[in-house]
C-alpha cells in the first residue's frame, strides 16, 4: 500500500531521480515458525537478483508462483514472488517480495542467497528510511509506522494510523503555512517602512496571530494524548523505606513482581512493570526507600531512585498511614524532589488505621491524597481512577494522533516563538523581530515532518525500528 505524504521533501522530478544505493534484504515477518514468511529485497539490483533467484523478473504487482533457486539451480523453496518497480513501491525503489514457507531455515537460506547475489542485510528501519528519503513518507509518517507496529492497545493503533495517514503532518503543514502567510504579510510591511506604525497597531494582525496560537494549542493537546498512547507514561513509586511501595507495585502489576519483606531497605534496584490503564500503557517503577543509607548497595539504590524520580511523569509518594498519619515523610522529603513533578500522596496500610473514608481528596494547593491498603487492595480502584483523571486520559478521544516526545518538544518551541512574536507585537517592537520569531517557529515545525540535514536525528529515529521494516 502506498501512503499519501501530506508533505513531500522533494519535487516529483527529484523523487524519480533516486540516488544510486545498494540493495538490502531482510525478513519482513518475525523470526520463528509461521504459515508464511516474507523476505523483502529493495534496491537497484532487484531486477538482476529476481532473474537469478526466481528465474525471471515477475510482471509488476502480480503474484507469480515461483521456485526460489540456490546457486547450483536446486530449489530452496517454492512460493510467491512479487515485484514492485520503482518508484511505485514502499521504499520508492525496485522491491521484490518473496512469500515462502515460514520456517527459519528457508528464510535464512533465501537471505544468504540474496547476499551472495550482492545484496546486504538491512539495518533496523532501513526500508522505511529509504521510503522517507525517496519522498514516499514524511518523517512524522515514518515514525507512525513504528508506532503502529509497537502499539500496545487499540487506541494506540488507531492514533498511529491517523498519523500514518498524514493527519499529524497535515496539521503541522497547515500551521506552517499560516505562519508563512503572516510572515509574508509582515515582511511586505517592512518594505514599506513608512507605514510600519499603522501596521503594528493593526488589530487584525494580533487576531491572526492569536488564531494560529489557538490552532497550535489544539494540536499540542492532541499530540500530548498521542504521546501518552505511543510512549506511555512513567509513574514512579517512591517514599521512605518499608511504607509498602513494592506491595503497591505488585498490586498494580497484578502479580508478585517485587520482593516484599518487613525489613526496611528491601528494594535496591529500580523495578519496572508495564500495565495498561484503559488502553494507555503505564510504566510503573518501584524504587528503593529514600533515606541516608550507609550500606553502599542501598546507597546506590537510593541514587537510582532519585534518577528515576527525575525522569518521572508522575510520582506516587507512599506514606505509611499507620505510623505517619500526618504524612511527615512527605514534608521531610518534598524539598529534595523536583518542584514541578505532579505528585499523589498515597496513604497506605489503611487496614491498620481506624480511619475510614475519604478514600480520596485534593486539598487546594496541595497534592491529592488517596488512602489505600496495598496489602488488601482497598482503594486501588480509586487510585486508578485518579491517575486516569490526572493524565486527562481518554484513550477513546476523537482525533488523538500518535506523537513522540520529539514532536511535543518541537511544538513547545513553536509555542515559545509565537509567544515571543506576540510580545514583540504588543510592545510595538521592530517588525523584523516578529518576522524572525515566525521564521524560527516555521523551522521548528519543519523538523517534525522532515529535517533536511540532521543525519544523527534520522539515525536515532530509524534505529528504534525492527529489522525488515
Ligand atoms: N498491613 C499492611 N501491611 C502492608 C501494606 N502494604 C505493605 N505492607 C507490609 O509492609 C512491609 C513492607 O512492604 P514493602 O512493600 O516491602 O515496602 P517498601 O516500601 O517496598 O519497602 P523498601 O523496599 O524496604 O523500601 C511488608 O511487611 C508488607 O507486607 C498494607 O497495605 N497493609
Ligand atoms: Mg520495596
Amino acid at each position: 500500500m502506498e501512503y499519501q505524504p501530506a508533505h513531500r521533501g522533494r519535487g516529483p522530478d527529484e523523487a524519480l531521480n533516486i540516488p544510486a544505493t545498494d540493495t538490502i534484504v531482510a525478513a519482513a515477518t518475525p523470526p520463528g515458525r509461521g504459515g508464511i514468511a516474507i523476505v523483502r529485497i529493495s534496491g537497484p539490483a532487484v531486477p538482476a537478483l529476481a532473474c537469478a533467484l526466481v528465474g525471471e523478473l515477475p510482471p509488476p504487482r502480480q503474484a507469480r508462483l515461483a521456485r526460489m533457486l540456490a546457486a547450483d539451480g536446486s530449489a530452496i523453496d517454492a512460493g510467491l514472488a512479487l515485484h514492485f518497480p520503482a518508484p511505485h513501491s514502499y521504499t520508492g525503489e525496485h522491491v521484490l517480495e518473496l512469500q515462502v514457507h515460514g520456517g527459519p531455515v528457508t528464510v535464512e537460506r533465501l537471505i544468504r542467497r540474496a547476499l551472495e547475489l550482492g545484496a546486504r542485510r538491512a539495518a533496523p528501519g532501513e526500508f522505511t528510511q529509504r521510503a522517507y528519503l525517496n519522498g514516499k513518507l514524511d518523517l512524522a509518517q515514518a515514525e507512525a509506522v513504528a508506532a503502529l507496529i509497537d502499539a500496545a492497545s487499540e487506541a494506540a493503533a488507531g492514533a498511529a494510523l491517523r498519523s500514518l495517514e498524514g493527519e499529524l503532518s497535515a496539521r503541522v503543514q497547515a500551521l506552517a503555512e499560516r505562519l508563512g502567510e503572516l510572515r509574508a504579510y509582515i515582511e511586505a510591511a517592512i518594505d514599506f517602512a513608512d507605514e510600519e506604525i499603522d501596521f503594528l497597531s493593526d488589530t487584525a494582525l494580533g487576531a491572526r496571530l492569536e488564531a494560529v496560537r489557538a490552532q497550535l494549542a489544539a494540536l499540542q493537546r492532541a499530540c500530548r494524548q498521542g504521546r501518552m498512547l505511543t510512549e506511555g507514561l512513567r509513574v514512579v513509586i517512591a517514599g521512605l523505606p518499608n511504607v509498602g511501595k513494592s506491595t503497591l507495585l505488585n498490586r498494580l502489576a497484578g502479580y508478585e513482581s517485587a520482593i516484599v519483606t518487613p525489613i526496611p531497605g528491601t528494594t535496591r534496584d529500580v523495578l519496572r512493570e508495564r500495565v495498561l490503564l484503559d488502553g494507555v500503557p503505564l510504566e510503573i517503577l518501584d524504587t528503593a526507600g529514600l533515606r541516608e543509607a550507609t550500606d553502599p548497595i542501598e546507597a546506590e539504590g537510593v541514587r537510582r531512585a532519585r534518577d528515576a524520580i527525575a525522569r518521572a511523569d508522575h510520582l506516587l509518594f507512599v506514606i505509611d498511614a499507620a505510623s505517619d498519619p500526618e504524612g511527615e515523610g512527605w514534608t521531610q522529603l518534598r524539598g529534595a524532589l523536583p518542584p514541578a513533578l505532579p505528585v499523589t500522596l498515597v496513604f497506605n496500610k489503611a487496614d491498620l488505621c481506624p480511619l475510614g473514608p475519604p478514600v480520596m481528596d485534593a486539598p487546594p494547593g496541595a497534592p491529592a491524597r488517596v488512602r489505600i491498603s496495598a496489602l488488601q487492595g482497598a482503594g486501588l480502584a480509586a487510585l486508578r481512577a485518579h491517575l486516569k483523571e490526572c493524565f486527562g486520559l481518554d484513550a477513546a478521544a476523537e482525533g488523538t494522533i500518535a506523537a513522540r516526545a520529539r514532536h511535543l518538544e518541537a511544538l513547545e518551541r513553536v509555542a515559545a516563538h509565537l509567544q515571543a512574536a506576540g510580545d514583540a507585537l504588543q510592545g510595538r517592537r521592530a517588525s523584523e523581530l516578529i518576522a524572525e520569531e515566525l521564521r524560527l517557529g516555521q523551522r521548528a515545525l519543519g523538523e517534525i515532518i522532515g529535517p533536511q540535514d540532521n543525519e544523527e536525528l534520522l539515525d536515532r529515529i530509524f534505529r528504534s525500528f525492527c529489522i525488515g521494516k
